[in-house]
């Protein structure tokens, strides 16, 4: 029988997809997932033909330097791909694969839970019901924002941000966004168009951003563009921290020109700025927006079927680079 190709894999995966992974090649498993240095992905990758990535492997243009000449592609077990400098993989002949499409629904749900928690101050009543806290009650205690009917600006209207206006239009918003391109009108939906950012956040009572990280959407949320936002919006981010400068955020925050954000996006994550944490408008997740079994499962799956491609020399469905 001719030999399996060998995958290095980084994280754990889910048993199903781990299970097809064995059927049709040889893994170099990751027991204890932990997150791998680039110098361990290096020498982990000696002989194999993919590397089996997640968003937390750094595959910067010096460690994509290093990697052995038995490396064809790197397979990402993720949609975001800025862990990856696609530059470097392109210049090494590298085939470089995302999981687009099947996290939408997961991540809009998580999107939805973060703008209702952020508007109607989940954490804050979170934290006092365990704690003992909830002492008495009033007329004014614990007022928040409402949501139903009011305005929401979306920053990137790709398959997420798309799926996320829909669920919002059942709480009756009013979209608006901010895209490269506009949409066609059936996708539109009514949604009005702002072609520049900075026309488009005036309008945004709640923001939310589906943009992914790159070199222009790196900060991008910074101060003079959250001066934009009307008086007392909640931004929810469940795209990449990248998007966002902490600082200018969390300033807003503690001048309540923005009156609280939903995240499960960091810079630096885990160790995301403890000025966060420290507020309590803010509502905060440790990213988890794809983390469904049935999303897992979906993105695994086709992952593989990028895989599966690279290897039999096919073109892939989700090729980056
Ligand atoms: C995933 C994500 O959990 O797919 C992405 O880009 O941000 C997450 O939802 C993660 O990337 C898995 O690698």
């Amino acid at each position: 029988m001719p030999r399996k190709p060998v995958v290095l894999v980084c994280r754990k995966i889910p048993d199903d997809v781990e299970a097809r992974l064995k059927r049709d090649y040889e893994p170099r498993l990751n027991p204890s997932d932990r997150v791998y240095s680039g110098d361990e992905l290096v020498k982990l990758a000696d002989g194999a033909e993919i590397v089996f990535a997640s968003h937390s492997e750094i595959l910067s243009a010096e460690v994509i330097g290093r990697l052995p000449a038995s490396v064809k592609g790197i397979v990402n077990f993720s949609v975001g791909y800025d862990h990856v400098d696609v530059k470097a993989a392109k210049a090494r002949g590298l085939i470089v694969t995302n999981t687009p499409g099947v996290l939408n629904d997961a991540t809009a749900e998580i999107a939805m839970l973060l703008m209702l928690g952020a508007a109607r101050r989940a954490a804050e009543g979170e934290r006092m019901m365990r704690n003992g806290e909830w002492k008495e009650w009033s007329l004014a205690f614990m007022v928040g924002s409402q949501v139903t009917g009011k305005t929401l600006g979306i920053i990137g209207m790709g398959r997420v941000g798309r799926i996320f206006a829909r669920r919002a239009r059942g709480f009756d918003m009013k979209i608006h966004y901010f895209n490269r391109t506009r949409l066609a009108p059936e996708q539109e939906l009514g949604a009005v168009y702002h072609a520049r950012v900075e026309d488009l956040l005036p309008h945004a009572q709640f923001l939310s951003i589906h943009c992914p990280a790159t070199p222009e959407t790196r900060g991008l949320m910074n101060g003079a563009r959250l001066a934009l936002l009307p008086k007392g919006a909640i931004v929810v981010n469940t795209a990449r921290g990248a998007i966002v400068d902490d600082e200018a955020l969390i300033a807003a925050l503690k001048s309540g020109h923005v009156a609280a954000a939903g995240l499960d996006v960091f810079n630096n994550e885990p160790r995301f700025n403890p000025g966060y944490s420290a507020l309590w408008n803010t509502f905060l997740l440790p990213h988890i927006g794809s983390a469904t079994r049935e999303t897992r499962n979906a993105m695994g799956f086709k992952a593989l079927d990028n895989m599966d491609a690279i290897v039999a020399g096919r073109a892939p469905p989700d090729r980056v680079a």
